[in-house]
């Protein structure tokens, strides 16, 4: 499994923790590795700033990764490269949000990556990873 970690998702806990809450991404990691342990899944923990090399880490899963867990920040918003690897991957898909992106801005209410996801989890902190997780480890055993 790839769970995958968009722009500024490095700066969790160091700032904004009203929106975004006090949880490190290391923590977030730490909390995934144990739940995917828990259901028996390996697990690629990744963050990148750079659209480039996210891009490169979705091809990357094909080969490699059963499913794609993705928060692709705010590059949700503006990649149509990260659509075109995640089609081109032919993996499933869950997008993940810490904060319901439709309570906030209108530029935040379109995602160029829900056309390709199973399913988009928003809104609940990092206990969406967790959800999104066990949504993927019943998609993959089927
Ligand atoms: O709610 C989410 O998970 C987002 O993907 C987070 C993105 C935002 O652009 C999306 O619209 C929704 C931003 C992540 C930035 O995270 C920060 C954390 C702490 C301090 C600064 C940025």
């Amino acid at each position: 499994m790839l769970v995958l970690n968009g722009p500024n998702l490095n700066m969790l806990g160091k700032r904004q923790p009203e929106i975004y809450g006090r949880e490190t991404l290391a923590d977030i990691e730490a909390a995934c590795r144990a739940e995917a342990k828990a259901l028996d899944l390996s697990l690629d923990f990744f963050q990148s700033n750079h659209e480039g090399a996210l891009v490169e880490r979705i091809q990357h899963a094909r080969e490699t990764n059963s499913g794609i867990i993705i928060n692709a920040g705010a590059y949700t918003h503006t990649s149509v490269a990260l659509l075109d690897a995640l089609n081109a991957a032919e993996k499933p898909v869950i997008e993940v949000h810490l904060s319901n992106i439709y309570k906030r801005e209108a530029f935040r209410h379109h995602s160029y990556i829900s056309p390709v996801a199973v399913g988009v989890i928003c809104g609940f902190g990092s206990q969406g990873y967790l959800l999104a997780l066990r949504a993927m480890a019943r998609l993959v055993s089927r």
